[in-house]
């Protein structure tokens, strides 16, 4: 089973700023523990970054051919990207979307998504565990499908 982890504008800044919300692990080291987590549950994760919102379309729709779900973080782009929405709706593949921060106990405008009704689920709010929690999600609904 191969998972893609997907990061949305903003996160390569993960350690340098605002740690009280997004914490002090920069995304390499998220990434190592990450790599950490999913070799001990035996499956492959592949991690990507991007500042660009077609950079991000374009991973989605090639993961089609190589992966069998995604994790994303979208960052900014949750609240604004009808074309990841669309992206995640043609490839098909479960996909969980996650939230290092708790995006609903914060500025209005981050409480919507554009993401989650293609989703098959959302978890905000638990720092690096979103992710652990997220790629849980993923093989869990693989296997029980
Ligand atoms: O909580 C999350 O994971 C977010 O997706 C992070 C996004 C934000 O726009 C979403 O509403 C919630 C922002 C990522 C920016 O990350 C930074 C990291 C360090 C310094 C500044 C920004």
């Amino acid at each position: 089973m191969k998972i893609l982890i997907i990061n949305g504008p903003n996160i390569n800044l993960l350690g340098t700023r605002e740690p009280e919300i997004y914490g002090t692990l920069t995304l390499e080291e998220i990434n190592e523990k990450l790599r950490s987590y999913a070799n001990d549950k035996g499956i492959e994760l592949e991690t990507f970054q991007s500042n660009i919102e077609g950079e991000i379309v374009d991973k989605i729709q090639q993961a089609k051919n190589n992966c069998d779900g995604i994790v994303i973080n979208p960052a900014a782009y949750t609240h604004t990207s009808v074309a990841i929405r669309d992206a995640i709706s043609a490839v098909g593949l479960p996909c969980v979307e996650i939230h290092i921060s708790n995006i609903h106990r914060r500025e209005e405008f981050r409480r919507h998504s554009f993401i989650a009704p293609v989703c098959i689920g959302q978890i905000a709010g638990f720092g690096l565990d979103s992710y652990r929690l997220g790629i849980q999600a993923v093989i869990n609904y693989i296997e029980s499908n």
